[in-house]
């Protein structure tokens, strides 16, 4: 197979990501009314619209592989870069591959290489080139002074989604600041792309002093982001401390995994889910009953991909909070992908990056209705070897088909509130008043002078009526 090759048609199947623009045909506000303009000639108009139309960027992936890898890696690697380069909007006009030993510092592919990307470019008519390992500064202006095209790396790429898709503020913020982070050491690099595109024309050149300013300008702005975000995340702090004494489960995962299906699933909620990478990028919690009267907090929240951008991951800290505060971690895999395990293996990786390694975690293996029978036997066999870690099998798309996590929900719930029996005296109005407030009362018999009960209650509720000399029996 030729390593590199364009395609004759992009393999775009959708349309720009969410958000990426106005619908047309919407009325600018600042229109005057009709009967104020000036007369015009409706042909022309209608022929200036279909010439404003963006044209859509033209893309030519490179990949290169570490000489080890396993070829089937390899191209789930670079097929993975095609569906982010599908959510960012270009179309995928041609593909570049080559096994390396260690980067090239100058284009991080070889010199001959970096020649055959050229003529690729040429002959397809790309208008972008995105690298799916991080380029370094000096890589990616020598690339694009090289093919005179501009080059993107993957960390650039994903930041783009992100930017696209972040809806609150504080995602945005979030979003903004590794945007700078990123931008900050390749300044020069924009500087020189800037100047020739507008031909330098009213603009000084790229000379230091224009450039220190500007670096000092970004970092103002990360400063002041940073504390934005450290003010949400106060905020987020307080308003967890309302939800004590309930089992809050946190949502992990590879993106596309089914996070979001897995929460509407379960609350019968509208939660947005989507065949895309990256649909959701703001947590959401819902109060879950999981059976027997019993709730859980879940929460959804941003899924992971192959080499995250880290400044991504430190600006997502305050979001991804809500799971370094969760009693449970469901992580949930897509057990159809074919390279699910090394998308397990990203999520550890990235959970340990969070300092989340020691969390107790399930596995939930989903999607399992697009597995054979056989397939899925075998991955019960191997969810075995998974010593410690209890895995349950799940499809959000089946009926019944996330009982099995419900089960296991409830089974948590219960352990978190045990099963007890108490004795009160008919003078203890305040403790009885105690439990119903803060556990559940399965039965009740009054006996003239003493009250006997089975309620579930939580560890704490129990810990403090023990210490204060109630009778309780079982669930120590
Ligand atoms: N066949 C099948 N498809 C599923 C299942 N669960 C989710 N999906 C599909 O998988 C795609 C991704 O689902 P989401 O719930 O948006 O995934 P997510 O993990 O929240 O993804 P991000 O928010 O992008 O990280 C959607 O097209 C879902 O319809 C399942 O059990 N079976
Ligand atoms: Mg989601």
């Amino acid at each position: 197979m030729p390593s590199a090759r364009p395609l004759r048609n992009g393999s775009r199947s959708s349309h720009l990501p969410v958000g990426g623009g106005q619908p047309g045909g919407r009325r600018d506000r600042r229109d005057p009314p009709e009967d104020q303009k000036p007369e015009v000639r409706r042909d022309l108009i209608s022929t200036k619209l279909i010439e404003l139309e963006v044209p859509r960027e033209r893309a030519v992936l490179v990949g290169a592989p570490q000489k080890g890898l396993l070829q089937q890696l390899a191209d789930e690697h670079l097929e993975e870069l095609a569906r982010l380069t599908d959510t960012a909007g270009p179309d995928v006009v041609g593909t570049l591959t080559q096994r390396i030993d260690k980067p090239n510092p100058k284009f991080f592919i070889g010199e001959g290489k970096a020649e055959e990307l050229k003529q690729l470019v040429a002959e397809s008519e790309a208008t972008l080139i995105i690298f799916d390992d991080e380029l370094s500064p000096a890589q990616g202006r020598n690339l694009e002074e090289f093919v005179g095209t501009r080059v993107m790396d993957r960390a650039e790429l994903i930041l783009d989604i992100f930017a696209t898709r972040a809806r609150s503020s504080e995602a945005r913020a979030q979003v903004e600041l590794a945007q700078l982070q990123y931008l900050r050491p390749r300044l020069t690099r924009m500087w020189t792309h800037l100047s020739r595109v507008r031909g330098g024309v009213g603009m000084r050149g790229p000379g230091e002093t224009q450039l220190e300013t500007d670096r000092r300008m970004i970092d103002h702005r990360i400063a002041r982001l940073k504390d934005e975000l450290e003010r949400v995340a106060q905020q987020r702090a307080t308003q967890r401390k309302g939800r004590e004494g309930v089992l809050r489960v946190s949502l992990v995962g590879y993106t596309n995994a089914g996070k979001s299906s897995v929460l509407r699933g379960l609350s019968g909620s509208e939660v947005f889910v989507e065949d895309r990478l990256f649909a959701t990028l703001d947590p959401t919690t819902r109060a879950v009953e999981v059976g027997e009267g019993a709730e859980v907090l879940l929460t959804d929240t941003v899924g992971f991909i192959r080499k995250l951008p880290h400044h991504l991951v430190a600006s997502f800290r305050a979001t991804l909070e809500e799971a370094r505060e969760a009693d449970l971690l469901l992580h949930v895999i897509d057990s159809s992908h074919p390279g699910w395990e090394e998308q397990k293996s990203v999520v550890e990786e990235v959970l340990a990056d969070l300092g989340l390694q020691e969390s107790p975690v399930v596995l939930v293996f989903n999607k399992v209705d697009r597995l054979t029978h056989a397939e899925e036997e075998g991955l019960r066999a191997r969810s075995q070897t998974y010593e410690g870690t209890p895995a349950v099998f799940t499809s959000t798309v089946e009926p019944s088909g996330l009982d099995p996590l419900r089960e296991l929900l409830l089974q948590r719930v219960r352990e978190m509130r045990p099963d007890v029996r108490i004795t009160l005296s008919s003078s203890q109005g305040g403790v009885l008043a105690e439990i119903y407030r803060e556990g559940e009362v399965l039965e009740r018999q009054d006996n003239g002078s003493e009250i006997n009960l089975r309620a579930r209650l939580p560890a704490s509720t129990l810990g403090r009526l023990r210490s204060r000399g109630v009778r309780i029996y079982g669930g120590a």
